[in-house]
């Protein structure tokens, strides 16, 4: 069933031509800082604020920034957690996703079990997730146990989209780990697009109007910018990278 989150963003997508999340770690940016930062990123464009990664663990201090975050804005908080931890309460929504590519089942079924029923309680919306991550040597990969799928091999992460959509997913997220030094190609993107019919998420080191506009190209629908607000990146840099994906030619 899909819900006032999942519809906002697919009426954002009828509008924009991609859509630009910001992740925000709640382990990296405190209250304050936080609550300012998801402001600023509204006002210019952004269409949600992630919360959570694979290495933020402190379920107290996420919930005061999910918190905090709310008050100030309109656009939807939506949850990304690494673990059961990354659930919490008043958010919009939550990424609620299995790493497929994970070798240790806690990853891909069972946390989602441990997960659920707080879900339900917190009246969090459930957007259904495939998350892939591509490449080795980042935290998602570490914390994840995942078999990264090498970066060059393009149709695996098809047949995983694919095999996500026939599972019922209507999200799939290609990352390639928060900071990593490259991020997906625009040939991944391109080809798991001609297979993969939902909601097409991609993050990971993406900091430059080159690259998001390439991935947008190639079939992206909304694009994950994390660290390089977190390294320093200028609000107004973030913008450029905001309207050129948003642009529909
Ligand atoms: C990480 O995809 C997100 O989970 C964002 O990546 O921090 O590299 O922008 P960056």
């Amino acid at each position: 069933m899909t819900g006032k989150v999942e519809s906002f963003l697919k009426s954002e997508l009828e509008k924009k031509n991609a859509l630009l999340f910001v992740l925000i770690d709640s382990e990296v940016s405190n209250l304050d800082s936080s609550s300012k930062l998801a402001k600023d990123v509204e006002n210019i464009g952004a269409s949600a604020i992630l919360v959570g990664g694979s290495s933020a663990t402190d379920q107290i201090e996420m919930s005061q920034v999910v918190k905090g975050i709310k008050n100030g804005i309109k656009i939807p908080v939506i949850l990304f957690p690494g673990n059961v931890t990354g659930v919490v309460p008043d958010a919009d929504a939550i990424l609620f996703s299995s790493l497929m590519n994970s070798e240790n089942p806690y990853f891909i079924t069972q946390a989602q079990a441990l997960g659920a029923p707080s879900v339900l309680k917190f009246g969090l919306e459930p957007l259904p997730t495939a998350y892939l991550v591509i490449g080795e040597g980042t935290s998602a990969w570490f914390v994840g146990s995942a078999r990264g799928i090498p970066f060059d091999k393009p149709k695996i992460a098809a047949a995983y989209s694919l095999a996500a959509q026939f599972l019922g997913m209507r999200f799939v997220y290609l990352e390639a780990g928060s900071g990593a030094k490259s991020s997906v190609s625009p040939e991944m993107v391109k080809t798991v697009r001609k297979m993969f019919n939902g909601f097409l998420i991609v993050g990971g080191g993406i900091k430059d109007v080159t690259t998001a506009s390439e991935l947008v190209k190639a079939g992206a629908d909304a694009l994950v910018i994390g660290t390089f607000l977190e390294k320093g990146g200028s609000i107004s840099k973030l913008e450029e990278i905001a309207k050129v994906i948003q642009r529909k030619d």
